[in-house]
């Protein structure tokens, strides 16, 4: 890749929906939607600006090593990666949800979760889960899940979830309650440190246009 090309690392789903006013405030526009198109590799109106494809968890990772100049991702996936190799320089407030614990309707979750009790932790955040129940004085077995997290509680491989809320209604189809809030989460612009040097004057501009979508657009809370 030149100087002066650019690579956006994004995933399909709610962050690249999302993200195209942002994408339109900064005149870019993909070529192809990736929900209807199988390419990985999306161009742009920008000759130069191209868009890959990615999973929501690996957008950090290509970011940092450099295969994509800058990326979104939600805080949930930035906590548990680390940002190392990464420059934040904004929260796109987009993709809103809530960290939350949950368990099944009935448990009695302040009995459970009392200073010197042990609870069973499903959840796709361990680092996320850990920090929070440390800082309780909570003891957890942390049991590491890719998905689905919510069907852990009901078949006893866990008393509980940490796991993200938007409307409610995963939980609620299941049964579950959400019983303690550790955090918001929305998602972020991540830049790798040497582009953003390199390419200072193709990446400013768009970081500049999102930062004034972002601001503008003075969206309501979806939580
Ligand atoms: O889905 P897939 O396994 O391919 O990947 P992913 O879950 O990593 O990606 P994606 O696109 O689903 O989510 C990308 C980012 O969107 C996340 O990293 C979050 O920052 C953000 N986000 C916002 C959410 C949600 N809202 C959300 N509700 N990510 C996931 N969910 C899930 C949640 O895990 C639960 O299963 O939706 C379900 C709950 O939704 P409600 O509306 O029923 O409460
Ligand atoms: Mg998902």
């Amino acid at each position: 890749m030149s100087e002066h090309s650019l690579t956006i690392a994004l995933s399909k789903g709610r962050i690249f929906e999302e993200t195209l006013p942002l994408l339109a405030a900064a005149g870019i526009e993909p070529a192809e939607n990736p929900e209807q198109s199988r390419k990985l590799i999306i161009g742009t109106n920008r000759t130069h600006i191209r868009l890959v494809i990615v999973r929501a968890t690996d957008v950090p990772t290509y970011v940092q090593y450099g295969a994509a100049d800058f990326g979104i991702a939600g805080k949930d996936v930035l906590t548990e990666h680390g940002g190392e190799g990464l420059y934040q320089p904004l929260d796109l407030q987009i993709a809103r949800c809530r960290m939350m614990v949950a368990v099944p309707e009935g448990f009695d979750y302040a009995r459970a979760s009392q200073p010197g009790k042990r609870l069973r932790i499903a959840t796709k955040y361990p680092d996320i889960a850990a920090g929070h129940f440390a800082a309780k004085g909570v003891h957890v077995d942390i049991i590491k899940l890719y998905g689905s997290m919510e069907l852990a509680p009901l078949v006893g491989l866990s008393d509980a979830i940490v796991d993200l809320v938007s409307t409610g209604n995963t939980l609620k189809a299941n049964k579950l309650q959400a019983v303690e809030h550790i955090s918001d989460i929305s998602s972020r612009l991540v830049v790798n440190k040497a582009a953003l040097k390199v390419k200072y004057a193709a990446i400013q501009p768009i970081i500049d246009a999102f930062s004034h979508a972002a601001t503008a657009d003075d969206q309501p809370p979806n939580i």
